[in-house]
């Protein structure tokens, strides 16, 4: 392992929160208590937590000095039009409006954007995305490249639409009837796996010929940027803004998740360019999240969101995040710990079909491989596999998606290497006792979403 690959934290620290890990028998009442499922456990009782990148990122002192200046007016706060400045100038998008978080962007989007019974083909389903998407009579199609469901394969831009199956669906089911491209960059549920812009460029030719739209989860840009940057043709002189600048150019719109890239705590965005959708997406707002201008968040949270913007396109910032992960991954592949392949931006996803393969899908392994990390170490993670795809609305079947993962998510400018090798170990240690690791059944499950809020029990 060559430590010169991983650059050293370009920030010091200023404010600590102290964590502590519990004893191993207060673990196993903890994860007992929470059914088997890591987003029930107080957080007081976890040591490193790595279930998300959302929202639990560490905001800089100019991010917190921007709080301080928080314009509260109920409406046409200097805060919103700071950040729709910000937004404009990086992305390129005419119109934003602000949402309380992500999914209040889906809400917006599916409603305005999909007539029931219309096809929306993405880059592999997210949760909460596809939710909204079924929500408004959207049939969902996933058109990622097939490499993207082999966990193992090690190439690079995994993430990258497979052409041939969205030509094939709109030659299927004709253009009309698409609602629109949903392309997320990166992906999250493939590994946080990139998309080049050359497969960003030709999906905007193919739809342009036929006139649909292209809308971008743009969630984890920054990131995808990054890779861009590292590994496409032509692109190591462009600085990350430019390159951001350039992905979204091929866009008509996209959804934002602001918890992860924003490097805020809360909050997100709906950006388009058709006047007609805007006016549509400005009359559903005030429905669902408050003011076109301020759209669920507090004058305060635009300002530190649009300072974090910038901070998150500084060349320094993106490289020690990215790196910090791939060094996680770098030290369990050296183990021999199987996961999906290469390392994503966001978090190093374990392979929970090759880590247990003495379980079936149908005995829910991803989850409980993440109940006995917890068990193990105090490091909570979080299943991405056969719970967290929910069942197909009409047959009442489960999703099988075929990559069963514990994705361990590592938060922006919270942790250090040391966290890092530290979650290796505890990794390696539940690796060498892994054929303990029992099967979970449901005891509670929830119609939507149900990894969530889910509760299980061991199967002996
Ligand atoms: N992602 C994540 O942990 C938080 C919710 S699921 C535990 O990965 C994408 C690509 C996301 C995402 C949230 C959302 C929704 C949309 N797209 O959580 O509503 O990863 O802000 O965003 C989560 P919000």
């Amino acid at each position: 392992m060559n430590l010169n690959n991983y650059p050293a934290e370009p920030f010091r620290i200023k404010s600590v929160e102290p964590v502590k890990m519990i004893p191993l028998e207060e673990r196993e009442r903890v994860i007992r208590e929470a059914g088997f499922n890591t987003f029930l456990i107080p957080s007081d009782e976890v040591y490193i937590d790595l279930l998300t990148d959302s929202g639990t990122n560490a905001m800089s002192d100019r991010q917190w000095a921007g709080m301080m200046m928080g314009d509260e007016a109920y409406a046409g706060s200097r805060n919103f039009l700071h950040l729709e400045k910000t937004v404009q100038e990086i992305f390129g998008f005419r119109h934003i409006i602000p949402t309380h978080q992500g999914r209040g962007a889906e809400n917006l989007l599916s409603q305005i954007a999909i007539k029931p019974g219309q096809y929306v083909p993405g880059n592999m389903y997210f949760t909460t995305t596809r939710y909204h998407q079924e929500h408004n009579g959207g049939i969902f199609i996933d058109i990622i490249r097939d490499e993207a469901h082999n966990a193992g394969l090690n190439i690079p831009f995994k993430g990258d639409i497979d052409l041939n199956k969205l030509q094939k669906l709109i030659d299927e089911k004709g253009e009309e009837n698409i609602a629109y491209v949903c392309l997320a960059v990166t992906v999250n549920l493939a590994g946080g796996q990139p998309v080049s812009m050359k497969n960003m460029k030709a999906v905007r030719e193919l739809t342009d010929y036929y006139g649909i739209k292209v809308f971008f989860d743009a969630t984890r840009c920054v990131e995808n940027a990054y890779f861009i940057k590292e590994q496409e043709e032509g692109y190591s002189n462009k600085s990350i803004q430019e390159i951001v600048k350039e992905m979204f150019s091929y866009a008509d719109g996209c959804t934002m998740s602001g918890k992860k890239d924003c490097l805020v705590n809360i909050g997100g965005f709906l950006c388009v360019n058709d006047d007609d959708l805007f006016s549509e997406a400005k009359e559903l707002v005030v429905v669902y999240e408050g003011m076109p201008s301020y759209g669920g968040m507090a004058g305060r949270d635009m300002e530190a969101m649009a300072i974090g913007l910038r901070e998150s396109l500084q060349y320094e910032y993106i490289e020690h995040r990215v790196k910090q992960v791939r060094y996680l991954g770098d030290k369990l592949r050296e183990a021999g710990i199987p996961m999906i392949e290469p390392t994503g931006g966001h978090a190093v996803f374990l392979d929970a079909a090759r880590f247990c393969p003495h379980l079936t899908q149908d005995q829910f392994p991803a989850q409980s491989l993440a109940a006995n990390l917890y068990v193990e170490s105090g490091v909570r993670s979080m299943e991405r596999g056969i719970v967290s795809a929910g069942r197909d609305n009409n047959t009442g079947e489960h999703h099988r998606p075929k990559l069963e993962t514990v994705r361990l998510t590592i938060p922006r400018r919270v942790y250090t290497y040391r966290h890092m090798d530290l979650v290796a170990e505890a990794v390696q240690s539940l690796y060498r006792r892994r054929e303990t690791i029992k099967g979970l059944r449901f005891v509670y499950e929830p119609k939507q979403l149900r990894f969530f809020t889910a509760r299980f029990e061991e199967i002996d």
